[in-house]
């Protein structure tokens, strides 16, 4: 004979088992266990398959989004594969990538399981065509939520589940529900504070560097507000000339921060108009000048030059300009002319000029 102690304690344990059965098989998903699914909020574009059930005039439909419907508890009112014997799969376009590593599954209680999915292999992909097995498992045919994990790899857009039903890989294959779970993706802050600065023929761009950044796009329109058009990308610093540009024509600029797994948004938009530089008259009014170059760097450089030396610039620069000479150019370092050298110059660059200026002064006054 039992005693009313050890029949207490039965009890218990028959209504925990019922209690955790009950909770196994219909509520335990992502959202009661602090995990995301993240397949919730995506457009329903976001699923495709190898082809549903078609039944003309069927209100129900059955495509592959009916997986992820957070519908759990269907009774033919899932997804339901095309009735061929092809291969078939299901599959999520995250649209940035994504660490998966665990899937939930739900079976449709129609037919005695059936036609419902056994075997299966979660594939991965970044570009849609190339696919790497993530994960190999046997789904049960019974009515409670199983669960599949597995350690991730890496990050990937595009995940599939290839399936097969009971009976091979004939007929329907059906899924009342999914869930892929993971832990969601940071999308990078867009780069701050785009600054356009206008040359001759060329527009310098500065920005401020974003946090766990790869690389930079650089992005132009010739309207306000875009579409932009990538004209740069791989940008590892927060600097970038644009060459290719006509004086006279405004350009609009903005820049995105990139990673491996995202693509910010836009900076803010930055225009510039490059212009030709305005050569002074030739005419000296005063017999020496200090010439003013500003880098692309942003740096300045002066030199205390007589009006020749200041000519023999503006030629040089002028010839450049229409694409013949030197690309560089020595200017006689007069007043820094400390030590033992017989002369001193400094190399400017005509790729590296943004801009200079020319203020003359009479060595009189
Ligand atoms: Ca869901
Ligand atoms: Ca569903």
């Amino acid at each position: 004979m039992k005693s009313w102690k050890s029949k207490l304690v039965l009890m218990v344990i028959m209504v925990s088992f019922v209690l955790s059965t009950f909770l196994v098989g219909n509520h335990v998903h992502a959202d009661n266990l602090g995990e995301t699914d993240l397949t919730d909020g995506l457009p329903i574009t976001a699923f495709t398959s190898s082809g549903s059930l078609v039944y003309n005039g069927d209100p129900r439909r059955f495509g592959p989004e009916k997986a992820f419907d957070n519908v759990w508890d269907e009774n033919n009112e899932g997804f339901q594969t095309a009735a061929t014997n092809d291969s078939k799969w299901i599959s999520v376009d995250f649209g940035k990538k994504q660490v998966i590593s665990k899937l939930r599954y739900k079976a449709d209680v129609s037919y005695n399981y059936r036609y419902d999915m056994k075997d299966f292999v979660v594939q991965a992909s970044n570009d849609n065509l190339v696919w790497t097995d993530q994960y190999t498992g046997t789904a049960l045919g019974n009515n409670l939520i199983q669960e599949f994990a597995w350690q991730p790899t890496d990050a990937y857009r595009y995940w599939k589940i290839l399936l097969k039903n009971s009976i091979g890989n004939t007929d329907i294959i059906m899924v009342a529900e999914m869930e892929l779970i993971g832990v969601d993706t940071p999308i990078l802050a867009a780069p701050l504070n785009l600054t356009a600065v206008a040359g001759d023929k060329k527009v310098n761009l500065s920005w401020s560097p974003v946090a766990d950044v790869t690389n930079y796009n650089v992005k132009r329109s010739l309207s306000s507000g875009g579409p932009y058009t990538t004209i740069a990308s791989n940008v590892t610093d927060v600097s970038y000339i644009d060459n290719a540009v006509v004086n006279g024509t405004t350009y609009y600029y903005v820049i995105t921060a990139l990673n491996d797994n995202s693509e910010s948004s836009n900076s803010n938009e930055a225009s510039a108009t490059p212009q030709k530089i305005n050569v002074p008259e030739p005419e000296p009014s005063g017999d020496r000048a200090i010439l003013t170059v500003t880098l692309t760097t942003g740096l300045e450089k002066e030199f205390d030059l007589s009006i020749e030396e200041v000519n023999a610039f503006l030629e040089w620069y002028d010839a450049r300009d229409t694409g013949t000479g030197s690309a560089k150019y020595g200017i006689n370092k007069h007043t820094n002319n400390k030590g033992p050298f017989s002369s001193r110059k400094e190399y400017v660059v005509f790729n590296k000029i943004l801009t200079f200026s020319i203020d003359e002064y009479s060595a009189q006054n």
